[in-house]
């Protein structure tokens, strides 16, 4: 594959009500996209980054600086380029593996594309649509709460999951359970604001039958996660700390991941994403797809990995109407809680021209 040239590519993306976690509170998305041109195909790839580093060390600014300044300069120098190269090529360079996902997803697209072959295909995917869930923030009241997850529960959504934090964890649990029932799908997401001395608190919400709890404690502590797990009975779940097939094997090995979160950004790309299925598939530890509020292009390829065999649990993968009223592509909507999984080249959908120009804040040409 010979690369003419990768834009760089920022675009403004309000999201539809603020998204509130333990790490702060969201009302817009700014996002940056990768456009790998090839002399047969363009590619996309949607870097997952947020404006600031607070759900991990990566920041926008940083991955748009890391990837013009170190890592294009290095597929550019790289001979025999394909999409599993990519990742090798960039391994001298530490870290910002959500900046690598997003331009090795952009060749790994311009490649199937110009083979006419689709990321499910190509990464394994087994089902044709898959079930979804939803990730709802933290709001200012238990009300406001309930009609929230009534809402999402209305339109289709299989699964909840309830985002926590000290001050709101067991009263928002409760309340809807008492709202909505024990048969609904329930889980919690902390972010890592917990620490190990809150394990009496955390094991309060053991009564609650969830499927899960996420990430309760720092990304770095997985012998803390461990030790809590001894101490609870709901399931621990890593987020942030799985960086790799490697650190997922590790937390699996120690008792620190009963099941596991994969981001394709957070593990710097589908082809790592899809080692650590591997991995927990063969530790018999069930995976669902984590979200990072991704527009319709980051959006497809996730739908295509959840529809591989061991993503056994309902993922983030919600609908574009979750969080944007404009998307950048085709919508992708609910259909008896499910999304299709696309099938047409590539990440089988495209930008619509004016909706990508009006949200675009910037652009930068490379040429190689
Ligand atoms: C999680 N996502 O699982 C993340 C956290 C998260 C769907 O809960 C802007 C960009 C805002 C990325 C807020 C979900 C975000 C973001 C939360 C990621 O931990
Ligand atoms: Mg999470």
């Amino acid at each position: 594959m010979k690369l003419e040239g990768i834009e760089l590519r920022r675009v403004s993306m309000p999201l539809v009500s603020p998204f509130r976690t333990s790490f702060g509170t969201e009302t817009a998305r700014d996002i940056l996209l990768v456009r790998v041109v090839t002399g047969a195909a363009e590619g996309w790839g949607e870097c997952v980054a947020m404006t600031d580093p607070r759900y991990s060390s990566e920041y926008t600014e940083a991955a748009a600086d890391v990837l013009r300044r170190y890592l294009i300069p290095r597929l550019a120098a790289t001979p025999r380029l394909d999409a599993y190269a990519v990742g090798p090529a960039l391994a001298p360079f530490r870290g910002h593996r959500m900046a690598k996902a997003a331009l090795e997803t952009a060749v790994l697209d311009a490649e199937l594309r110009a083979q006419g072959r689709s990321f499910a295909r190509e990464l394994g995917a087994v089902h044709d649509r898959v079930p979804c869930g939803v990730s709802v923030g933290i709001m200012s009241s238990l009300r406001e709460l309930l009609d929230a997850v009534g809402g999402y529960l209305a339109e289709g959504y299989l699964r909840i999951k309830l985002k926590i934090e000290p001050g709101w964890d067991v009263a928002p649990v409760r309340a809807v359970r008492e709202r909505f029932g024990d048969d609904v799908l329930l889980q919690v997401d902390a972010n890592a604001a917990y620490t190990v001395a809150d394990a009496r608190q955390l094991a309060r919400l053991d009564p609650f039958g969830l499927l899960l709890i996420e990430q309760p404690l720092d990304e770095e502590d997985i012998l803390g996660h461990a030790e809590l797990a001894r101490l609870i009975t709901t399931p621990v779940c890593l987020d942030e700390s799985i960086t790799s097939a490697r650190t997922a094997a590790a937390a699996i090995r120690l008792g620190a991941a009963a099941i596991v979160n994969v981001k394709p950004g957070r593990v710097g790309g589908y082809l790592e994403a899809r080692r650590i299925h591997d991995v927990c598939a063969a530790h018999g530890v069930p995976v669902w797809c984590g979200g990072m509020l991704e527009t319709g292009l980051g959006r497809a390829a996730n739908v295509a990995l959840a529809a591989l065999p061991g993503f056994t649990l309902p993922g983030d993968t919600s609908a574009s109407g979750r969080y944007f009223h404009t998307d950048l592509t085709e919508p992708f909507v609910l259909r008896d809680g499910h999304l299709a999984v696309p099938t047409g080249p590539g990440l089988g959908v495209e930008p619509v021209p004016e909706i990508l120009r009006a949200a675009t804040t910037a652009t930068e040409w490379i040429a190689l």
